[in-house]
């Protein structure tokens, strides 16, 4: 499979290859992680298998095709999950079937121009014509960003810095330079956009080693404090929780000691 189908192969074999790994977090290649101290709710998770970002009314009631996103989702790596990829392969196969089902998609699906079948397409179709089958297992998140919109969120960083609300994920749907689609974004615009974000999420690890970004819109790095030696000593409460758990027990008197040997 090819294009953006090629995460359903690539899924089942990770998802064969690795039984002990619980869930496996897709992320496409156009997204960045812009919060780096993030824990994924994972208690909320228990009783489901997909955990995509999206809303359940603007699926079922008006059938959108962005209803949800694929471009960061959480899949548990389970028969279910197996069963769901299989039902949706088929719909991808390259050539007249993908042409035939973009076309379906366009017809059954609000707000979809027609072009050949792509995975979400499929996955709501699946969900809208099968929910019964396959509803109950599938979470809508939409209390944090598993999947942020670039254009609603790049020109924001430092407002959101400010307000301590920060994306998780910022991903550059549309953004494809390369490909000259009609609906692509300015290259610039893209260009300008993934800087930001990397800074903005650079500066959260820079900020460990006291160091930060003149600007979000430039590589230029200044000292924004003097706790440059050691990172793993950081008292801010902020910074610690970017420490792995195993380095996040309370640092105090003989532990303390310890670290700095
Ligand atoms: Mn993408």
């Amino acid at each position: 499979m090819s294009g953006f189908w090629a995460k359903l192969p690539l899924l089942r074999s990770l998802m064969m290859a690795h039984p002990e790994v619980e869930f496996i977090w897709w992320m496409d290649s156009d997204a960045v992680f812009t919060d780096m101290a993030f824990e994924l709710p994972w208690d909320r998770y228990a009783a489901h298998n997909l955990v995509v970002h999206g809303w359940e009314a603007k699926m079922y009631e008006e059938k959108s095709w962005v209803s949800i996103n694929t471009g960061s989702f959480l899949l548990r790596n389970c028969q279910w999950s197996l069963d769901l990829l299989h039902a949706i392969a088929p719909m991808g196969a390259r050539g007249p079937v993908r042409d035939m089902h973009g076309e379906l998609f366009a017809k059954e699906l609000s707000g979809r121009p027609p072009f050949e079948a792509d995975d979400q397409s499929a996955l709501i179709y699946l969900l809208v014509t099968q929910r019964d089958k396959w509803g109950g297992k599938v979470f809508f998140e939409n209390s944090y960003e598993l999947n942020g919109f670039w254009e609603l969120i790049v020109d924001r960083y430092e407002e959101m810095r400010r307000k301590g609300q920060w994306p998780l994920v910022t991903h550059f749907v549309g953004c494809k330079p390369c490909r000259r689609y009609a609906d692509s974004y300015p290259a610039d615009r893209c260009r300008l956009g993934m800087e930001r974000a990397f800074n903005f999420a650079d500066d959260q690890i820079l900020k460990l080693y006291g160091f930060g970004h003149e600007s979000l819109n430039g590589t230029a790095v200044q000292r924004v404090g003097n706790d440059t030696g050691g990172p793993l000593d950081a008292e801010d409460e902020d910074l610690r929780r970017l420490l792995h758990p195993t380095f996040r027990a309370p640092i105090t008197g003989m532990a303390r000691h310890m670290l700095y040997l």
